[in-house]
């Protein structure tokens, strides 16, 4: 199989990445049969002399056929996807970490609850474009924009999600190996676009219990 796509370091990533490939290998054999009989066609058919050209109304037959498999693999397809689209997008798991993403031309202010212990409260600790989290724990995003539209892009977890002005919109990832991972805006959102790119770190327990002593936990007390 080939390995183009980044490395997949969430729980659910395989899920995503084997039905990107079964879509991808299907459209690869469904363009190369068109094309090699396009090309068998036009030679096939090429003006001759003392050829005169016909006339048709088409195969009732082979137009059921070709209509019938692609709405058939589409179905096949959508009942496929449909489980991990539920796990993925409309479930989010039980945690007891969360984190406020606020998206902005052009930087991702990553807040932590701050000494009350909640969220989304004046004294949040906010970080710009770095993300801290623990490896094998369940990270809750809770994920909103003050002025376009953004998209929280992190390609490793193969997680990508538009952020909408005026919303608060809930997402979800579990990374399964610590290390630094690029986490960039997926949305054109203005002339800064392209340099809206922040840095997703996954610790191990112990690393994230250090950094977390050291930036959240003094400005807690
Ligand atoms: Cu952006």
């Amino acid at each position: 199989m080939m390995q183009w796509l980044p490395e997949d370091v969430s729980t659910y990533g395989h899920e995503i990445d084997s039905l990107f490939y079964l879509i991808y290998y299907i459209t690869a054999a469904t363009f190369i049969l068109v094309t090699v009989l396009m090309v068998v066609f036009l030679v096939m058919y090429r003006d001759r002399g003392g050829r005169r050209a016909t006339y048709s109304h088409g195969n009732t037959t082979l137009e059921i056929i070709w209509t019938i498999i692609p709405a058939a693999i589409l179905i096949v397809l959508a009942f496929m996807s449909a489980s991990s689209w539920a796990k993925i997008k409309r479930h989010v798991p039980e945690t007891d970490f969360e984190v406020r993403v606020v998206a902005k031309q052009f930087n991702w202010e990553i807040n932590y609850p701050g000494p009350d212990g909640k969220l989304g409260t004046e004294d949040d600790i906010k970080f710009d474009n770095d993300m801290h989290v623990p490896v094998n724990k369940p990270v809750r995003l809770v994920m909103t924009a003050t002025d376009v539209i953004h998209s929280f892009f992190i390609p490793n977890m193969r997680f990508k999600q538009d952020i909408v002005p005026g919303r608060e919109i809930v997402g979800w990832f579990e990374g399964i190996k610590p290390g630094k991972y690029e986490l960039p805006c997926a949305e054109l959102c203005g002339f800064g676009h392209s340099g809206m790119k922040g840095w997703l770190f996954v610790h191990t327990p112990e690393e994230y219990k250090k950094w977390a002593d050291e930036h959240l936990a003094p400005k807690a007390q």
